[in-house]
């Protein structure tokens, strides 16, 4: 039977066939989909992560394991959001300005989606004003921000000051993540909480909008 190391090899190595294979015959073989994601497609990135910042990997090999890693929660994603839930709120998300990291993004989209929450993924490179507009647009419980550069997460600031000279500050609870995030930085900035990972983050957005109905 195929392994979550197996998995997480195939991710570092950047061979999406491979990671295809092996996702299919995790699934068949009956795994837990989360498991699979969690142990063996991140598992396998966060090696990558490592590697890339200490010199021994470079951005090809990184997109590689990035789009090997992509293939295999595609086919994960709908046995997660399988559930025939109702809306548990509706989730803005987004990657702010000026970064263009997504995978960690996608996986909070995917993580929401599967717990019931409508999210309108806005993309990456998200400017504050686009932030505004979409919540105009579509009157979101929730605005949710990534950045994963240390340059990008001012950024965060930014949206969350636009939202407030526009009128929306109060209309909606705003939570940030991504690698360089933490409380604290969520605090400074005036925003509503911040989530480590992704499944916090779910559980951040119920709790927000718990507090807030
Ligand atoms: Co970039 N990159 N990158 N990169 N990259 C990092 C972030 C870096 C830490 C690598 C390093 O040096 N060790 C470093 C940032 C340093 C810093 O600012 N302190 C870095 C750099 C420097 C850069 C460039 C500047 C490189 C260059 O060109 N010289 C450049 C910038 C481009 C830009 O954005 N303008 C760049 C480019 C890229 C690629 C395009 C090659 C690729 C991105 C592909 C893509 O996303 N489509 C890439 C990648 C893949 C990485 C690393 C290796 C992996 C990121 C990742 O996807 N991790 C990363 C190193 C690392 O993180 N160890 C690195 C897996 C993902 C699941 O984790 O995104 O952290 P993460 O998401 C987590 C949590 O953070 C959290 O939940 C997720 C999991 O549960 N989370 C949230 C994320 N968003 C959240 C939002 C929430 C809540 C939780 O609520 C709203």
């Amino acid at each position: 039977m195929a392994s979550y190391e197996e998995l997480a090899n195939s991710v570092i190595r950047g061979n999406a066939p491979k990671v295809i294979e092996l996702t299919k015959s995790l699934v068949e073989s009956g795994c837990d989909p989360l498991e699979i994601i969690n142990q063996g497609l991140i598992g396998g990135m966060n090696v990558v992560g490592a590697r890339f910042k200490v010199g021994e990997m470079f951005v090809p090999e990184v997109l590689m394991a990035a789009r090997a890693m992509s293939s295999g929660v595609e086919i994960v994603k709908p046995l997660i959001a399988e559930g025939d839930m109702p809306s548990a709120g509706k989730v803005v998300l987004g990657t702010v300005k000026g970064d263009l990291h997504d995978i960690g993004k996608n996986l909070v989209a995917m993580m929401l989606e599967s717990a019931g929450f409508e999210v309108l993924n806005l993309g990456v490179d998200i400017s504050p004003e686009k932030f505004a507009e979409a919540v105009k647009e579509h009157q979101p419980d929730v605005v949710a921000m990534s950045a994963l550069l240390t340059t990008t997460m001012l950024a965060m600031k930014d949206t969350i000051d636009v939202l407030a000279e526009e009128g929306l500050r109060d209309k909606v609870k705003v939570i940030v993540g991504g690698a360089p995030i933490s409380e604290e930085f969520a605090q400074e900035i005036g925003a509503d909480g911040y989530a480590p990972d992704a499944a916090s983050a779910t559980e951040l957005c119920k709790n927000l909008i718990g507090q807030a109905s």
